[in-house]
């Protein structure tokens, strides 16, 4: 119920924009007091909101505070169901994790759990992934889509597109995805995407979709192991970045491309994945987990498969492998 009218507070305040809000016309458009209208103002000042309040014209959001909170994402969301329903946490193994765990349990479609930090981040295989406090977003994504399970590798390649497109949009920069999940700036990595699935035969319950991207650190935030490979927005743009506006931004075009994915099929999707692939037309190796594969990349098949041509000039399916190019 408090959230239901912390939601509300912000909603009216994104749809006033710059113009002031009266108590009264807050208590009005949320059904509420104007006391409890206060305390809510209030509560939004301690989690950092620079609120200004004009006698005889109300109230207005000045600025937004550094950490992410679940209201600053509220603020100005423009999606319908990707993003509407957030668990935000300080601190957590992995929100991976934890949105398995909500996605048992139920949860509508497009919850998404977001950290400040993780204890034991994760990618593909067991690996760790390093999720440092209030530099990243490090986030999970439950997806329910009716689609046969040898589909879901393409969820991957979509949240990849939507995610270009985000930061392209916030920063300015346009990174490239190296397939299947990792988006790359310079040839340093800045972000991976891991897609796992609750599935039961060949029906999926719910896909979980991990994204985790570097923001705002600096080279030494990184361990040294991380140092020549990884990078961040930051150190690409030369500013810091708003890890608010990023994840709205990539709720939006998720919500854009999932729509279209789900009504339309793959291709469009295929299409714009493969103008951001470093790898197609070039020589890589794939590592899977048996052999390793050397030969040029032709591009992805319908179902996300990586396609590469050994020197033989037979064209080998890539389902699951590490690239290097
Ligand atoms: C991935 O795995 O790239 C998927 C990473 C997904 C992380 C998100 S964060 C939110 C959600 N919750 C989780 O627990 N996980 C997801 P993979 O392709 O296996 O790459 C892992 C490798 O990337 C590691 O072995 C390191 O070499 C490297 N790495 C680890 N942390 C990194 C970082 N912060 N930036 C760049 N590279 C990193």
């Amino acid at each position: 119920m408090q959230s239901e009218i912390r939601k509300e507070l912000l909603d009216a305040f994104t749809n006033a924009g710059e113009s002031y809000l009266s108590g009264q016309q807050l208590a009005e458009l949320i059904g509420c007091s104007r006391t409890a209208v206060w305390k809510h103002v209030e509560e939004l000042r301690k989690e950092g909101f620079e609120l200004e309040a004009v006698r005889r014209k109300g109230y207005r959001i000045l600025k937004t505070p550094e950490k992410i909170t679940a209201d600053e994402i509220r603020l100005g969301l423009k999606t319908e169901f990707i993003g509407r329903n957030i668990y935000y946490e300080e601190s957590v193994e992995s929100t991976q994790k934890i949105a398995h765990r909500l996605a048992n349990e139920g949860v509508p479609e497009g919850t998404t759990v977001i950290a400040e930090e993780q204890l034991s981040g994760r990618g593909r295989m067991e690996r760790k992934w390093h999720s440092p406090k209030y530099t990243g977003v490090w986030m999970s994504l439950i997806l329910r889509p009716n689609i046969p399970l040898t589909k879901a590798p393409q969820l991957t390649l979509l949240t990849a597109v939507a995610v270009v497109q985000a930061i392209e949009e916030i920063t300015g920069l346009t990174p490239e995805i190296k397939w299947p999940n990792d988006i790359l700036m310079n040839g340093k990595k800045l972000t991976g995407i891991l897609t796992e699935l609750q599935a039961e035969a060949d029906r999926i319950h719910s896909v979980i979709i991990g994204i985790g991207i570097n923001v705002n650190q600096k080279k030494d935030d990184f361990p040294t192991e991380l140092q020549e490979t990884a990078s961040s927005l930051l150190i690409e743009k030369g500013e810091p970045i708003s890890r608010a506006e990023l994840i709205k931004s990539i709720f939006l075009y998720i919500e854009k491309w999932y729509g279209i994915y789900l009504e339309k099929g793959f291709s469009a999707i295929k299409l714009l994945w493969e103008s951001y692939a470093i790898s197609i037309g070039k020589h890589l190796k794939a590592r899977t987990l048996t052999e390793v594969i050397e030969g040029k990349a032709l591009g992805i098949t319908e179902d996300g498969v990586l396609l590469l041509e050994d020197e033989n000039g037979a064209i080998r399916h890539i389902y699951s492998a590490d690239i290097e190019i």
